[in-house]
């Protein structure tokens, strides 16, 4: 059997870990199936325990932007190892790193590390509460930013994939400060404003929305978000943990050319470690502990092995000019396998892509929000994950997520995922 060692790894899981994995998308709930257990990856490719290779379209839901186990990236980690691998006092690789990502992304001025995209995104909701010293944020449904509970109110990934997104444990006084708006939908902001003009600390958004499938923002939507945060004194918070350092060096801020005022980063920030980081302006990072009375800490924040992965993977992409050209190209050259492949079948669908984030939903209407990213034919993405995953390609077990490239793959690889869909799609 195909997924024979991964079948008993997955039941041997179920017994001493809730639902048998770490993070719930893994375990192919909604598409059902046995999830691979994986034995090692390298490039563009993933090995499971069964001797089975797959081209890795998710890259580690993103981290891997070079592909795996990128030689740079190894070879920093081994050494600083050597030197021991958690203090609990400064280093200067954290200056380091911290230098390099702000030359990198344009109008911040100061980092804090943390050790995931959820603590990114919880500090940097805190300090736009202590700064402004208001409390309601708006976030928009679908969006996901993590699994802190202010977020967990209408999320997207995980959350809806399994139906709770709006998770129990969430408290009502945490909810009533989360208030709700259509992706996409400027009007409804302005009335959320309208209703509480001097309440609201900051809009959280993904500038391209990555956790509903993939979704570009509407022409003038991050403008408008901008022109309303500085109408009502709020501040924009960009999540950029799926974008940064991913659509652009600068991510979605350069790339699509708006200013946040805090933005949070993750995953290829840390080259595949564990680490977060939000940034801001001066007069913003001031109300932060030490500088300020804003609290946030951790043990392992700047870890010396996280920092040397993160700072061997910003070096190799700020050497490489080309590297989101390339991405972009390889993305669109699949986007145009997919087209060329189901433009004669007359089965509904839409491609959504943005440089190297895409994704595929099977449905009549444009997909723009979590509205319609619902309305997706789900048990025709079923058949396609695990027809796709049968021919060796690995795809995020979700139609709520977006595919993330990475440059090992080759166009080959492309044409070879192309034709593999090419099979599959004779039966969707
Ligand atoms: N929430 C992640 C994707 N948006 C999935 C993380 C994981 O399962 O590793």
């Amino acid at each position: 059997m195909r997924y024979q060692r991964s079948s008993t790894l997955f039941k041997e899981a179920q017994q001493v870990i809730p639902g048998g994995v770490n993070s719930p998308v893994r375990a192919f709930k909604s598409v059902g199936g046995t999830p691979i257990f994986v034995e090692k990856a390298k490039g563009a490719y993933l090995y499971d325990v069964d001797g089975n290779s797959y081209l890795d379209y998710i890259s580690s839901w993103g981290p891997m932007i070079l592909g795996h186990a990128f030689d740079p990236v190894i070879e920093a980690v081994k050494e600083r190892a050597d030197q021991g691998t958690s203090f609990g006092i400064p280093t200067e690789l954290e200056t380091e790193i911290a230098r390099l990502a702000l030359q990198m992304i344009p109008n911040m001025d100061k980092i804090r590390f943390v050790n995931s995209g959820t603590e990114a995104c919880m500090s940097a909701v805190r300090l736009a509460r202590g700064a402004t010293r208001r409390e309601k944020i708006i976030k928009f449904k679908g969006c996901y930013h993590g699994h802190s509970d202010a977020f967990l109110i209408q999320a997207g990934s995980g959350a809806v994939t399994f139906g709770s997104p709006s998770s129990p444990g969430v408290t009502a006084g945490t909810a009533k400060d989360t208030l709700l708006a259509d992706y996409n939908n400027l009007t409804e902001v302005e009335q959320l404003f309208q209703e509480y003009p001097e309440e609201i600390a900051a809009i959280i958004v993904e500038p391209v929305a990555g956790n509903m499938g993939c979704i570009p923002p509407a022409e003038g939507f991050l403008e408008g978000l901008r022109a309303l945060c500085d109408q009502y004194t709020s501040l924009l918070l960009f999540d950029e943990v799926m974008t940064g350092f991913r659509l652009a060096k600068g991510g979605a801020q350069e790339l699509l050319g708006v200013k946040a005022d805090i933005v949070t980063y993750g995953k290829v920030l840390g080259g595949g470690l564990p680490v977060g980081a939000f940034a801001a302006k001066k007069e913003i990072m001031k109300h932060l502990a030490p500088e300020g009375p804003v609290y946030q800490a951790g043990t392992l924040s700047g870890n010396p092995l996280a920092m040397a992965a993160g700072l061997a993977m910003l070096q190799a992409l700020d050497a490489d000019p080309l590297i989101y050209t390339r991405l972009a190209e390889k993305t669109e050259r699949l986007e145009m396998g997919l087209n060329t492949v189901l433009k004669n079948k007359g089965i509904p669908y839409q491609i959504n892509r943005l440089g190297s984030m895409i994704s595929l939903h099977f449905t009549e209407q444009p997909v723009i929000d979590f509205e319609t990213a619902a309305m997706g034919d789900n048990e025709r993405f079923n058949f396609y994950f695990h027809g796709m995953l049968n021919e060796g390609i690995y795809l995020p077990p979700s139609a709520f997520e977006s595919y993330f490239l990475n440059d090992a793959l080759s166009l080959e690889d492309i044409d070879q995922t192309v034709d593999s869909f090419q099979k599959v799609a004779q039966k969707l």
